[in-house]
């Protein structure tokens, strides 16, 4: 931006992200193709020789400009956060939430901010899978009129360590171990269970790793927590302590281990591609924004300490007010120039928000500016078009690699009167102020004894779990801690870490790791909240049952047929969960049309060999003796019926095909009525049985059907 203002010249509107977009991409439209130089270009196939078998000439200088920009198109992936995907959209704030910030974006409800929104996980490389067990960042960038805000949060409110001195060691114990780079995008070895036992700020946040909020069904079904508390400063300079949320609509739901580990390996790409796929579809993710208001006098009054990164706010002690809704509504054009290239900075905050004394978050401060120099090759990110702010951008940074602007003002520091004072102060209205607090201590190296309870918490996740939930969790610990070589370790962990959060979790996963049970261990229920206030044992909020279960929106019935099936099943089926904003894909044994029993037409999209049922939310195969007969004798197609079934997923199967579940060895109870509904299994034995498409869409809304599991081993 030219710095040509002067005091009396007012700010020119900013443009819209999208207008600056528009006109960036205006300058690349011209289709010719060209040099960096602009040279145009009429051969790109063949290298300039002496003689057409003779050697390549040095002064081909569209080869050597074509070979040395592609020798250096790698950048430095991100230390943690490498994998991730991106996508526009647009925040707007409900009412006025002036008496608690002046933040212009959220006192004005006219105001539709763009924001830039990119979800990751932490520990695996960028060409690693999406759906690994794992924590995911929600970062989001608010291009607001006074400028950036970027909420770099994660899908689960409580972090590893408490202070951020401990980050290198937690991500090198987390990532792969440093001698064979093994095992990649896994938190099941040595070093992380090492350092967790070792650790036992850890123990909360391993209980939200291991639990299914660590494998989120996709990005759209994640919950996202800013997790350090915040300020919001009014206009009267009045701060008030913030804990912000996001709430997707579509509720928050996870996959079943078994199934995000084969789609992995089906389709690493599984999250990204459903972001990709649904907004390219019109379904434009949805989330509201929450926050938890908390006088400053109140920091301690909840029997923890509110700077300690380790700790939630249960919302049942402060409940959650939504008070905006978040909308992604354009996929990026360009997937290095807008995700891999958007630096977020947690310092990055707006007039009205302010930081607050976590030494977590004090220590993000530093690192997210610190990292961009390495990762984006020097001091001038801000000015890459995904990370320019909206409103005009006027001082004296000078010069570095990779400058974009070219500033005219011939006095580039301050004050001057070369440059009629340019650019000036802002006023004290407009300015941002830091909210003023007092402090005061002795230079010290310690931890505060407010941060020194490490399992209440931990054990109150644990206690709020739905009794499939807590299933899952326990078996996801038996599961990684199992692969932890060292016996000692494994014994740590039991003794030192998991008998301090509940009994019965330690000595499950005692014998299932090959380690003397403990002993002693917590039995009693943990209180969390001040013995003069509300004391909760129990937070529904943290369960995924209490989510909302009523949207069907998007949600993906793969159809399995083959010649001959019953065309008024699927028509039944199909129009009961289109009318609810569900997705039918037809599969069939090829791509060639399939006729139906009826004498129609079908064509599939898809070879029922080449996708899988971890791929869908929900399986129906329709009626239709010579069908079914053929479905039975394609094994892929009975492993699509058997795996929806393990994984807990709604199944309905009409006529000949309710004999698929036998076929499919999961032994399930014959139908025994007309429509029978018996644990997220519609079947019916009629074809045009009323209220069969409704009954699965209703099987569908529920997400999965956990009562199906087997029970843990005796
Ligand atoms: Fe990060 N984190 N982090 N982190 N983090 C990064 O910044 C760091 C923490 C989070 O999509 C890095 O640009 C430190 C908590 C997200 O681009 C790096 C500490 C939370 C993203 C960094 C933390 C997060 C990052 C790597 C402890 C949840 C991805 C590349 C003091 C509230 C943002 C980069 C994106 C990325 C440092 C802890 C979330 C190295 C030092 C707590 C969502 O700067």
């Amino acid at each position: 931006m030219p710095l040509r203002k002067t005091p009396s010249q007012k700010n020119p509107p900013p443009p819209s992200k999208n207008e600056q977009l528009e006109r960036y991409r205006a300058r690349s439209e011209d289709t010719t193709l060209t040099t960096d130089q602009g040279i145009p270009i009429g051969d790109t196939d063949n290298s300039l020789k002496a003689g057409v078998r003779g050697p390549t000439l040095l002064e081909d200088f569209h080869f050597r400009e074509k070979i040395m920009r592609f020798d250096h198109e790698r950048i430095p992936e991100r230390a943690v956060h490498a994998r991730g995907a991106g996508a526009h959209g647009y925040f707007q704030v409900y009412e006025s939430l002036e008496r608690y910030t002046r933040a212009k974006f959220l006192t004005d409800p006219s105001l539709r901010t763009p924001v830039f929104v990119r979800f990751s996980t932490v520990g695996g490389s960028r060409g690693s899978a999406d759906t690994v067990r794992d924590v995911r960042g929600f970062a989001t960038k608010f291009y607001t009129a006074e400028g950036n805000f970027d909420l770099v949060g994660n899908n689960m409110p409580v972090f590893f360590i408490q202070d951020g001195i401990k980050f290198p060691d937690f991500v090198h114990s987390v990532k792969p171990e440093p001698h064979n780079e093994i095992p990649q995008a896994s938190s099941a070895h040595d070093s992380l269970w090492d350092f967790v036992s070792l650790v036992p700020e850890t123990a909360h946040m391993v209980m939200w790793l291991m639990s299914d909020r660590a494998i989120p069904l996709t990005f759209r079904h994640m919950e996202g927590f800013g997790v350090h508390t915040f300020r919001l400063v009014n206009a009267k300079g009045k701060a008030t302590l913030v804990k912000f949320h996001w709430k997707p609509v579509l509720g928050t739901h996870s996959m079943a281990w078994d199934e995000a580990q084969k789609v992995s390996g089906k389709d690493p790409d599984f999250h990204r591609r459903d972001l990709w796929d649904t907004i390219s579809r019109g379904n434009f993710p949805e989330w509201e924004l929450g926050l938890q208001l908390i006088n400053e006098e109140d920091e301690l009054k909840y029997g923890f300490d509110l700077l300690d990164a380790t700790k939630l706010l249960p919302e049942e002690l402060v409940p959650v007010r939504k008070v905006g809704k978040l909308v992604l509504d354009r996929n990026p054009d360009n997937f290095f120039a807008e995700t891999e290239q958007v630096a977020f900075c947690v310092g990055n905050v707006v007039p009205g928000i302010d930081f607050t004394n976590d030494p977590l978050m004090q220590a993000r401060l530093f690192s997210y500016l610190d990292t961009q120099l390495t990762r984006l090759g020097g001091p001038n990110f801000a000015e890459l078009p995904i990370n320019k702010p909206v409103c005009p951008v006027n001082n004296h940074q000078q010069d570095g690699f990779g400058r974009q602007t070219i500033p005219t003002n011939r006095a580039n520091y301050h004050p001057n009167s070369l440059g009629g004072g340019c650019p000036v102060l802002a006023n004290p209205r407009q300015a941002f102020a830091h909210s003023p607090e007092r402090v005061e201590g002795t230079v010290i190296r310690t931890r505060s004894e407010s941060f020194a309870d490490h399992f209440t918490q931990a054990a109150l996740f644990f206690q709020s779990m739905s009794p499939p939930e807590r299933e899952h969790l326990i078996a996801a610990v038996e599961f990684e801690v199992s692969k932890v070589e060292r016996p000692e370790i494994r014994e740590r962990v039991v003794h030192q870490v998991l008998a301090n959060i509940d009994r019965e979790l330690a000595v499950r996963v005692a014998r299932a790791v090959g380690v003397t049970a403990p002993r002693g261990g917590r039995t009693t229920p943990a209180a969390v909240g001040n013995k003069t206030g509300k004391m909760v044992t129990k937070s529904p909020a943290l369960s995924m049952v209490n989510t909302p279960h009523e949207s069907i929106h998007t949600r993906k019935v793969a159809v399995l047929v083959a010649d001959g099936f019953s065309s008024t099943d699927l028509a039944q089926v199909r129009k009961a969960v289109e009318k609810e904003g569900g997705l039918v894909e037809v599969l069939g044994p090829t791509l060639s049309p399939i006729t139906s029993a009826e004498g129609g037409k079908e064509t599939p999209v898809k070879t029922i060999r080449s996708t899988s049922s971890v791929l869908y939310d929900a399986v129906f195969v329709p009626g239709g003796d010579k069908s079914v007969a053929a479905l039975r004798t394609l094994p892929f197609a009975v492993d699509f019926v058997r795996e929806a079934y393990v994984h807990c997923k709604p199944l309905a199967l009409a006529g000949a095909a309710t004999g698929l579940l036998d076929a499919a060895g999961v032994g399930a109870p014959p139908a025994t009525r007309v429509l029978d509904e018996t644990m997220g299994v519609i079947r019916t034995t009629k074809s045009e049985v009323k209220g069969f498409g409704q009954a699965f869409v209703k099987a569908i809304a529920a997400h999965r059907h956990w009562e199906r599991e087997s029970p843990p081993p005796a």
